[in-house]
């Protein structure tokens, strides 16, 4: 069986329905910190912190544990807030669950890194997947050492943990929870609400973004591929488009003429210019045919239908 820690995040919420879809609800255990709610109820939701080791052992005892997803962790601008416990939280959970992985003989684990691992001296066109990394917050700087012990643990015990660097998400169906690049789901909300947004990044700040649909996707594609073809056991770039602020505001007027953003940098505008404008995903393209499916039109068009109906209930 399955187990989902963060499961009521932003990307866990989702990709738990996803699992559970696959491969059947009650064969997918969802934890979090927090008592899960909404559509998550529709299987087995426990209480659990990632930081417990042996709460994360009895989980697995109790519940007949061969995989786990685990996405519990601090994103960058929240853990700027509280870089100890960001780097605490982010660390021993993956410590914690890489040796349970090694000592139970666990099928396949699944850890999220992020483009957050590149820093302002990494390419920014087209980076590719082995470069320069000097991130500039605890959130980049724990990812990246996480990348060096999946790696560790693949190849000194034969753990069969697997990773992507995932760009800024959108997903619209649980509000994110403290990423920079939280603006493109805020936007929506807004444009909807208000007709107006102000945006915290400047208006030409382009990244590296994806619609949470591809980022389920890619996390299947990888986690069902042969173990022989996942040849990166750090962390793969994955990549869909790049768009800046006044890219995604232009995008929404089409459907909202009268929607109106403006701009009110803050600190997370720092940690957006110090990531990567594009990623050179074609490793990613050649060992698992990963290929993404949302461009920004048709992101756009998803997420203002979707959220329309979600507003509207
Ligand atoms: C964040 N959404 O903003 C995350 C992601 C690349 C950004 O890692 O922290």
């Amino acid at each position: 069986k399955i187990l989902v820690t963060g499961a009521c995040g932003q990307l866990g919420s989702e990709l738990t329905l996803a699992l559970r879809e696959l491969y059947g609800n009650d064969n997918v255990i969802a934890s979090d910190v927090r008592p899960a709610d909404g559509d998550l109820l529709s299987g087995p939701c426990i209480i659990l912190n990632a930081m417990h080791k042996s709460d994360i052992e009895n989980a697995i005892d109790e519940h007949q544990i061969t995989q786990i997803y685990h996405l519990a962790a601090i994103l960058s601008a929240k853990g700027e807030n509280d870089p100890k416990f960001a780097w605490d939280l982010n660390m021993t959970s993956l410590l914690n669950i890489l040796e349970l992985a090694r000592d139970k003989k666990l099928d396949k684990i699944y850890w999220p890194s992020s483009i957050a691992v590149f820093g302002p001296d990494t390419p920014k066109d087209d980076t590719p997947q082995n470069t320069i990394m000097s991130p500039t917050t605890v959130y980049g700087i724990s990812k990246l050492a996480g990348e060096r012990w999946c790696e560790y643990f693949h190849n000194k015990f034969g753990v069969d943990v697997r990773s992507l660097r995932y760009p800024g998400l959108i997903g619209y169906k649980v509000k994110p929870g403290g990423g920079t690049t939280d603006y493109a789901v805020d936007i929506f909300y807004k444009a909807l609400e208000e007709n107006k947004y102000e945006s915290f990044l400047e208006s030409d700040a382009y990244l590296p973004m994806m619609y949470i649909n591809d980022a389920i996707k890619a996390t299947i594609n990888l986690m069902q591929a042969n173990s022989a073809d996942v040849k990166v056991r750090s962390s793969y770039n994955i990549s869909a488009m790049s768009f800046s602020p006044e890219e995604i505001a232009n995008e929404i007027k089409k459907s909202l003429p009268d929607f109106k953003i403006s701009y009110q940098p803050d600190f997370r505008q720092k940690i957006a210019s110090s990531w990567p404008n594009s990623i050179d995903d074609s490793e990613a393209r050649k060992d698992w045919n990963w290929q993404h499916e949302y461009d920004l039109p048709k992101m756009t068009l998803s997420i203002l239908k979707g959220l329309k109906e979600l507003l509207n209930n």
